[in-house]
């Protein structure tokens, strides 16, 4: 027999969870009476997260969004990208971060370095001294980026990605790659759009808000280079073929999604980054 949930139902569950009963307790109450353990589940998770979210909304922000999301429901070691088996490093509710072990293969890495390596173009500042142009360590700006499926090798990498966050392959940009030398690093940001900027609305013309983001590492740097997450002090270390996957359910900073690349000390680090669209990236 299908099971429906009333607002009655919804609401008893909003108010254990504030008198403090825990989900174990709830649940067990909730198939005491009757309720299947899937349904209860379910119940509990779109009551609850729906009641979160209409207490951010009151509060100012803007409503949550769908975002990509590997199935790490059940705490599996690895995840099937497909053509590949992917392990689970680590894995943390807000940000949503969770940290990929072995999404690429070492071939893989070098291939994406070889491809990218003669379309670099390091950007160029205005030397004060000349009034030339000059390159400017201190910016991290040596990038390229792929077309999304433009070759075997991108469009099966896009491919795996879009198997383990759960994505469609249409929502992500082109991957670009990004090459950092010593001292360089990419201040903390936050990689969806701000929606203040004037310019925002015509950049989510093109497939909406950006609501995640995958960081592969490349290589290895010797020292530095990891991926940061100040608001919660935490780091990725740039580990070949490993990535992170974090994303971003509200362009707000109460998705604590800030991050960064922290300076490499010794040795160069490259990556390559997918972000994620909410819709078609044409
Ligand atoms: O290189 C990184 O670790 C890094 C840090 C922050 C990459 C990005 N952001 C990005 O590509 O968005
Ligand atoms: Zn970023």
């Amino acid at each position: 027999m299908a099971q429906h949930i009333t607002p009655e139902l919804r609401q008893w569950i909003v108010e254990q969870a504030q008198a403090g009963h825990s989900p174990e307790t709830v649940l067990q109450s909730m198939k005491s009476s009757g309720w299947s353990e899937d349904v209860a589940i379910q119940a509990m998770e779109t009551t609850l997260q729906g009641h979160l979210d209409a207490q951010a909304v009151a509060q100012g922000l803007p409503p949550a969004v769908p975002v990509p999301e590997p199935d790490v429901g059940d705490s599996p070691l690895y995840l099937d990208g497909g053509d590949r088996r992917v392990a689970v490093l680590g894995a943390m509710a807000l940000p949503r971060v969770v940290v990929l072990g072995g999404l690429l293969s070492d071939e893989e890495c070098e291939q994406l370095i070889a491809a990218a390596r003669p379309r670099m173009s390091r950007s160029l500042t205005v030397a004060t001294k000349t009034g030339g142009e000059e390159v400017n360590d201190a910016r991290t700006s040596q990038g390229m980026f792929f077309q999304r499926g433009e070759s075997a090798l991108v469009a099966r990498i896009e491919a795996r990605i879009a198997k383990l966050i759960r994505w469609p392959v249409e929502n992500g940009e082109g991957i670009q790659v990004l090459q950092y030398v010593p001292g360089t690093e990419y201040k903390p940001h936050y990689d969806y759009f701000d929606p203040a900027e004037p310019g925002t609305p015509t950049i989510l013309k093109r497939g909406g808000q950006r609501v995640g983001t995958v960081v592969m590492y490349l290589n290895e740097p010797e020292k530095g280079g990891g991926t940061s997450f100040p608001d919660v002090h935490f780091e990725v270390a740039p580990k070949r073929g490993n990535a992170v996957f974090f994303s971003y359910d509200r362009a707000h900073a109460a998705s604590k999604s800030l991050h960064g690349g922290s300076p490499v000390i010794a040795g160069e680090k490259w990556i390559a980054t997918k972000w994620l669209r909410e819709g078609e990236f044409r």
